[in-house]
């Protein structure tokens, strides 16, 4: 006998059940797409969603990026790229941003030839922080419009929705980061700002700013023209640099960019650092 399908079941197609699925696996078993859910899996949320924004800084979009710590401990960043697309996608017949914000690795990295160059929780995408999100809210700034969606742990409220207008382009994103999931879910400002700074060191024609409303005067802008060798100097400030200002060595072989910066100062120790799209590869 077949089970009459209540009315809430004939609004849901198979797409929303995956979709559904999905979430639910991220929230039962979020340390395998997060690493863990100490404070350093919490961090973790952030730098996914600033690594969407560089992503659109490397694709050639976005040259300012900012991120606040508000006031109830949500975290937005924004950036000035050409915003989240929001039109119906033709096969899901949702708009691509509930797409993007719900669907797993959906965020077009896996079929954008910008994975070759960024890093991130290699890619997990947006999605994985909506589902590890209390509330998350998107609004990007597009076509001249303002289009708003919001989800509770990684299920949208309504559908995408108009509302204003706006001249520029660009991507919002507000999460508050899910008690549920985490022990600990108050940001560290040095934590996260040491990360943007990195970030501007080796993104050198972008601007990264950090705000934190919780606290008076904890703000920061980096934008460091000299990139990798801006990054030698103020990693080596403390010590006197024998082989006056930094070399730096730049080239690509089969279409892969290399950087190099290093300098010689008069102490017997030395610091190496490498990055491989702006992941520091420590081993
Ligand atoms: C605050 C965090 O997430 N910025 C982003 C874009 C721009 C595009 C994009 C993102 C889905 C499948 C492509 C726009 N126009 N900041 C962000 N900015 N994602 S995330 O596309 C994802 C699509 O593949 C974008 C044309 N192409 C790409």
């Amino acid at each position: 006998m077949a089970k009459n399908k209540t009315e809430k079941e004939e609004e849901y197609g198979a797409g929303d059940i995956q979709v559904l699925k999905g979430l639910e696996h991220v929230r039962k078993r979020p340390a395998m797409y997060i690493g863990d859910i100490s404070t350093r899996g919490l961090h973790h949320l952030a730098y996914e969603v600033i690594d969407n924004a560089i992503d659109e800084a490397l694709a050639g979009y976005c040259d300012k990026i900012t991120l606040t710590i508000n006031k109830n401990g949500s975290v937005t960043v924004t950036d000035n790229g050409r915003g989240i697309p929001t039109d119906i996608h033709p096969t899901e017949k949702i708009s691509a941003l509930e797409v993007v914000m719900t669907q797993l690795n959906a965020g077009g990295k896996f079929n954008r030839d910008s994975y070759k160059v960024s890093g991130g929780l290699h890619g997990v995408g947006v999605s994985v922080v909506n589902a590890l999100s209390e509330y998350l809210e998107a609004e990007i700034v597009r076509d001249g419009k303002v289009y708003y969606q919001k989800y509770k742990r990684g299920a949208p409220e309504a559908k995408v929705k108009v509302i204003g207008n706006a001249k520029k382009t660009g991507t919002k994103v507000t999460f508050y980061p899910d008690s549920e999931i985490f022990k600990v879910i108050n940001f560290k400002y040095e934590t996260i700002e040491e990360r943007l700074r990195e970030l501007a060191y080796l993104n050198k024609d972008l601007s990264i700013s950090i705000k934190d409303d919780r606290e008076k005067d904890k703000e920061a802008e980096f934008h460091f023209k000299g990139g990798l060798v801006d990054f030698v100097k103020y990693l080596d400030e403390s010590e006197k640099s024998i082989s006056g200002k930094p070399i730096f060595i730049s080239g690509d072989r089969e279409n892969v960019q290399v950087e190099v910066a290093f300098q010689y100062n008069e102490s017997y120790n030395d610091n190496t650092y490498t990055f491989v799209n702006n992941i520091n590869t420590h081993e």
